[in-house]
């Protein structure tokens, strides 16, 4: 018989990126002015005019919400650029936005550095408006081009986002765009397509369902997914889950806040699934966030340090391979638990338990950067867990009292459109 190949371990990036938890998305742009999702590269650029625009105030609150870092739209599939590129005038140079002398772009990524938020940039490959699209070749230099300015004047990037949308049979250069970020930004996180390091959930109701892995093959990755054929079969690609705080991505009048039950519903099945959550919460036409869909992330910022804001940690100790017992340092009530496996030789838990008494509170798959467990409120002074996978390890234990023994649910129905629904 041969010997079971050892899991992939994460980069110390990787690992880092996925204890962030959550990430706040923007979709901005000409869009926002048409109520439009995908506009085709005509709308005028004249009409991008975010009259109260402030990067400092947008991401003061951003980290007011608990959000570790921000992917902000540089150029959606209409090929607007949010920051003064030498590529293309279609651009915030041709905007009255600050009679064209204004950077989205860099005042956002001035910001984030202010405040120790985390920028990420999404620049999609499809490009509806520029001249070059249709020559291949041509293409690769316009994209290369944009992606270095953005690599290069904008300081560190946590995150670069490769949207596959409209790029079905369409291929890039996706060799030289890595070879460009290992020079440039060396420790962003690539998400999805080229030479990836973080992946797609599958999709954008922001949701990832047990058993979460963090290696996957090819063939288990998504439709948008390309990756380089220099890479082997297996990757470690942790999950980020996307979704919009509304129906939209862009920010258009007649949308709203989703409850903030169902955000909840969203952070347990990502979050509390040991997945990252990257929620949209989209600028308005004033450059501002929409004050609903504001208030609505307070909400859930306090639902979440009501809930959570007083953690028990358990001392935890193996019994033997695979058992372990958390012990409270004294008996209390508790109605979630969450726990956490040692990565540093990749995921090895598939399977695990939660016993109190003897009696099985808790059960799943996967345990990963996080696993938030839900069950009837009781008196613990100590649970077992047993985990299933060959030398796998648990971090951490800790309860909580949050007075909530039910997990909050997403709408069976809701399913977040994929293209251009609202139009
Ligand atoms: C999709 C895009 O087509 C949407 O407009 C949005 O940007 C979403 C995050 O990804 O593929």
């Amino acid at each position: 018989m041969t010997a079971m190949a050892e899991p992939i371990s994460p980069t110390e990036n990787q690992l880092a990126w996925q204890r962030l938890g959550l990430g706040v998305f923007a979709h901005f742009g000409v869009n926002t002015y048409f109520a439009k999702e995908w506009s085709d590269g005509s709308l005028p650029a004249s009409s991008f005019n975010p009259v109260d625009f402030d990067a400092d105030s947008l991401i003061r609150q951003v980290k007011s919400w608990g959000a570790k870092y921000f992917v902000l739209t540089a150029k959606h599939h209409d090929g607007f650029c949010l920051w003064p590129t030498q590529t293309t005038s279609y651009s915030v140079q041709s905007s009255p936005w600050r009679e064209g002398t204004g950077d989205v772009v860099g005042e956002i990524a001035a910001a984030c550095q202010r405040h120790g938020i985390g920028l990420g940039l999404y620049l999609s490959p499809w490009d509806r408006n520029s001249e070059h699209y249709s020559d291949e070749d041509a293409y690769n230099t316009f994209y290369l081009a944009q992606l270095l300015e953005l690599c290069t004047q904008y300081g560190p990037l946590m995150e670069l986002w490769f949207d596959g949308a409209g790029s079905e049979g369409r291929s890039y250069d996706w060799a030289a765009i890595a070879s460009l970020i290992d020079e440039h930004q060396p420790d962003a996180m690539v998400f999805n397509m080229g030479r990836p390091t973080i992946r797609w959930v599958g999709n954008e109701d922001g949701l990832a369902s047990d058993p979460v892995e963090y290696v996957v093959n090819h063939t288990k990755m998504s439709n948008y997914t390309v990756v380089t054929a220099e890479f082997s079969e297996a990757l470690y690609l942790p999950p980020e889950c996307d979704v919009s705080i509304r129906r939209g991505w862009f920010w258009r009048e007649n949308d709203a806040p989703k409850s903030l039950e169902h955000l909840l519903g969203i952070y347990y099945r990502s979050v509390g699934l040991g997945a990252g959550l990257l929620l949209n919460v989209p600028p308005n036409d004033r450059g501002t966030f929409d004050p609903e869909d504001a208030a609505r992330m307070v909400e859930l910022r306090t639902a979440l340090d009501q809930q959570f804001g007083s953690p028990l940690p358990a001392v935890l100790s193996r019994e033997t391979e695979g058992v372990w017992v958390a012990r409270f340092t004294q008996a209390s009530l508790l109605d979630h638990l969450e726990l956490s496996e040692g990565l540093n030789t990749g995921q090895r838990i598939h399977n695990h338990r939660v016993y109190a008494d003897g009696v099985l509170i808790a059960d799943g798959g996967t345990v990963g950067v996080k696993r938030l467990h839900v069950f009837p409120s009781r008196d613990v002074t100590e649970v077992r867990i047993e985990i299933d996978g060959d030398g796998a390890s648990l971090e951490g234990v800790i309860g909580y009292n949050t007075g909530i023994d039910t997990a909050p649910t997403v709408p069976e129905d809701y399913r977040a459109p994929t293209e251009e629904p609202l139009d």
